[in-house]
């Protein structure tokens, strides 16, 4: 029922209303959309990923996710709003229209679909996915501590009750392990931009250790023009810098796993607010959320795609 025109954009929604949100989308624009299922999840709900392209075979890609962690809401719901920007921009603004002329963008906009689910019935801080842990009665796996990319050290735990549990082994829980074999086997993607809310940062390589990432001079300054233009929007602030630097050591975190791929343009943002709300941000700044970031994603697209 309904399509993305009259989609309400400024409330929060269900999964099952992402999923037909998503159908909607590519209903309405079969050349420009498409959607392709990843794997999944741990209870066996699709990862669906949306594809936006113009053509061509395996073009340099641009790769997108949003709700990795179930309570980050804004991100899920600034993944439909993204979503609706690709299409609406694409024609209309010379830069989305310049890079989908010759990349494909790929946006996840729900890779812990159990655990978001699970945020909307029983418990709304719910962060990790809902894998049963064995030999514990504590539930889920924090699915930004699973990467094979310093797996195990500082910044996570191996404890299943904690809220950073990194699981058994690197790339154990399926919703981490369909986006390893689905950027492996692609093989193109030029950029890796996980979103995360809330702390108003947007967060570059290394989290699991202090060594400054060999690209660390552009990763800098291009982080700078994106919170540049982020800000000129509503005067939003935001840091930016490496996650160890900036917000905290964190290891087995997907940025770091695709900056060791070689993908250079692997960016975290951490989205509003600075704590007043949290993750319980109300939703008439899910809008404004979404159209800031978006200038800051723009950003980083067009310098991957003049690079
Ligand atoms: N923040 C991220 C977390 O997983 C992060 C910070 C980003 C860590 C990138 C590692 C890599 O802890 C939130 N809010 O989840
Ligand atoms: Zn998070």
């Amino acid at each position: 029922a309904g399509n993305t025109d009259t989609f309400h954009y400024t409330t929060y929604h269900t999964l099952s209303e992402i999923y037909s949100f998503q159908d909607m989308l590519v209903a309405e624009n079969p050349k420009l959309v498409s959607k392709t299922v990843i794997g999944q999840s741990y209870e066996g709900r699709p990862l669906n990923v949306l594809k936006f392209s113009t053509g061509g075979s395996n073009r340099p890609a641009i790769w997108i996710d949003t709700g990795i962690h179930a309570r980050e809401w804004v991100t899920q719901a600034s993944g439909i709003v993204f979503a609706k920007k690709i299409v609406t921009e694409y024609g209309t603004d010379s830069a989305v229209t310049e890079i989908l002329n010759r990349m494909d963008v790929f946006l996840e906009m729900v890779v812990n679909p159990d655990g978001y689910h699970f945020t909307h019935t029983n418990n709304r801080m719910w962060r990790k996915n809902r894998k049963q842990n064995r030999g514990s009665t504590c539930v889920g796996v924090d699915l930004n501590r699973n990467w094979n990319a310093g797996f195990g050290g500082h910044g996570s735990s191996n404890n299943p009750c904690s809220e950073i549990y990194r699981g058994t082994r690197a790339h154990s829980e399926p919703e981490v392990k369909s986006i390893v074999n689905f950027v492996r086997s692609h093989g193109n993607i030029k950029a890796f931009i996980s979103i995360h809310s809330y702390s108003q940062m947007l967060l570059f390589p290394y989290g699991y250790t202090r060594k400054p990432a060999k690209d660390q001079a552009e990763l800098d300054q291009v982080a700078q023009k994106a919170i540049t233009a982020l800000a000129s929007l509503y005067g939003t602030s935001y840091r930016y810098g490496s996650i160890i630097t900036t917000i905290y050591q964190s290891s087995g975190g997907s940025i770091d796993w695709t900056y060791n791929q070689g993908i250079k343009y692997s960016y975290t943002f951490e989205l509003r607010d600075t704590g007043h709300f949290g993750f319980i941000l109300p939703a008439n700044q899910i809008v404004p959320t979404a159209n800031e970031t978006w200038l800051a994603l723009k950003v980083i697209m067009d310098h991957t795609f003049k690079n």
